[in-house]
């Protein structure tokens, strides 16, 4: 090699190196924005509206000491109309969305079954979920429920704040082994932890700086390659630096195994680690009971400038009793029709439209009968939640749950869904 191509190929290194360094930098800036906004909104409108149902979540408590629980109860009906660019649920896992480890997750149900693990999710049906977290900082942290999907992500759902208060040096997180050991896994190993970090950085220093003092890596890399053949690129490499990095390999398989065998004699008795599905109770059959409020979804409109939902939907009452509609609950924001709705809801604001559906014919649904109506989702949030971008989707489809309020009270909560066209001049209703 000549000594422009030297300056050549140094050249090419120091832009891939930069280039890297932006790359990282850049993830970071994604990253810490994603986690202020906690990534609900960054997802695209059919992640959010067609996959995980939230709907009744319930924050115990506003405020908590640390080492106090509180949890996160709710239900989740998971969409007919589950995207096939997204993984079936078949392995799925439901966690917290929280801002770093402030919380415990110490206990998960879902139907009452205890889910450490993962499990398989079944699209159609509507699951109860209890998450049981132990106040660790002290703050006001947002918590949402998450269910993680493989090959779907994490998918969001509603989020609170729930106050931490006390002091984070009086936070323990004791467990009681199968064998009867108490340990607080807040500082359980640490010290372990810290010394075999640091064994390993040391090894791994002394290592690169053994390497480092005979020239640098680039120049001893460009000698290599300009090196005519194999044999006198390898004559850099001395009898004493192999007898070296042997004893470095030889060193390092002597201590992970005196230290495999110092602990397996300390703890005799050890678990592997447990995977594998976890197979999940029916839940309540009420739950999951065929719905006598059929709905017909015939067609929907996005209309742009109006920031609303139109659907025209055919519905025939098979109860007892005349039944409303009451409020239309969609990637966890819920538009809910005051005229029925007239309670105040507790619901965190930022997803909330507490005047934002309205029925083209508000007169109940009398049993036996069969009408055709147009429900409206209006609100500004269509936008700050960034849902307007449902008409970029590649199926331009919408999906939410419909909750119908009977006159004594019966609620029942119906999902809706199909194709959503978008239309850009302000026409008004569809036609019927
Ligand atoms: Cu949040």
């Amino acid at each position: 090699m000549k000594g422009h191509e030297y300056r050549r190929a140094g050249r090419s290194a120091l832009l891939s190196i930069s280039v890297a360094v932006v790359m990282g930098l850049a993830f970071t800036v994604i990253a810490i924005t994603s986690a202020w906004a906690h990534g609900e909104k960054a997802q695209m409108p059919f992640l959010r509206m067609r996959s995980v149902q939230w709907y009744d979540i319930v924050w115990s408590k506003a405020e908590v000491k640390v080492g106090e629980t509180v949890e996160i109860t709710g239900k989740f009906h998971l969409s007919e109309f589950w995207p096939d660019s997204i993984g079936y649920p078949k392995e799925s896992f439901l966690n917290i969305g929280q801002p770093g480890a402030v919380f415990v997750r110490k206990e998960v149900f879902l139907n009452g079954t205890f889910v450490p693990r993962a499990f398989t999710l079944e699209p159609g049906k509507t699951y109860e979920f209890k998450i049981v977290l132990l106040a660790r900082r002290p703050g006001d942290w947002h918590v949402h429920p998450v269910m993680n999907i493989r090959n779907g992500g994490p998918l969001s759902g509603p989020g609170e704040y729930i106050k931490v208060t006390g002091d984070y040096a009086d936070f323990t997180n004791t467990v009681t082994t199968l064998d009867g050991k108490t340990f607080d896994l807040e500082t359980f190993g640490l010290t372990g932890i810290y010394s075999w970090h640091f064994l390993w950085m040391a090894i791994a220093a002394v290592w690169v700086a053994y390497w480092f003092r005979r020239g640098g890596f680039i120049s001893r890399c460009l000698r290599v390659a300009g090196s005519p053949d194999v044999q006198s690129a390898d004559k850099m490499i001395s009898p004493l630096d192999e007898k070296i990095a042997l004893g470095f390999l030889g060193g390092t398989l002597l201590i992970v195994m005196v230290a495999f065998t110092r602990t397996e004699a300390a703890l005799p008795r050890a678990l592997p680690l447990q995977s594998g599905l976890i197979t999940i109770a029916p839940g309540d059959p009420a739950m999951n009971a065929p719905e006598n409020v059929l709905v017909k979804y015939e067609r929907a409109i996005y209309d742009v400038p109006g920031r609303r939902l139109v659907v025209n939907l055919q519905i025939t009452n098979n109860s007892n009793e005349p039944v409303q509609i009451g409020e239309l609950n969609t990637a966890s924001v819920r538009f809910l029709n005051p005229k029925v709705m007239k309670d105040a809801v507790k619901y965190p604001d930022y997803l909330l439209a507490p005047e934002g559906l309205s029925v083209s014919d508000e007169k109940p649904i009398a049993p036996g009968e069969t009408r055709k109506l147009s429900i409206i989702a209006q609100d500004a949030l269509w936008d700050t939640q960034r849902l307007a971008d449902i008409y970029y989707g590649t199926d331009s489809s919408m999906a939410g749950l419909l909750v119908f309020l009977g006159q004594n009270g019966t609620r029942h909560v119906i999902e809706i869904g199909g194709p959503a066209v978008p239309n850009y001049t302000n026409i008004g209703l569809l036609k019927l």
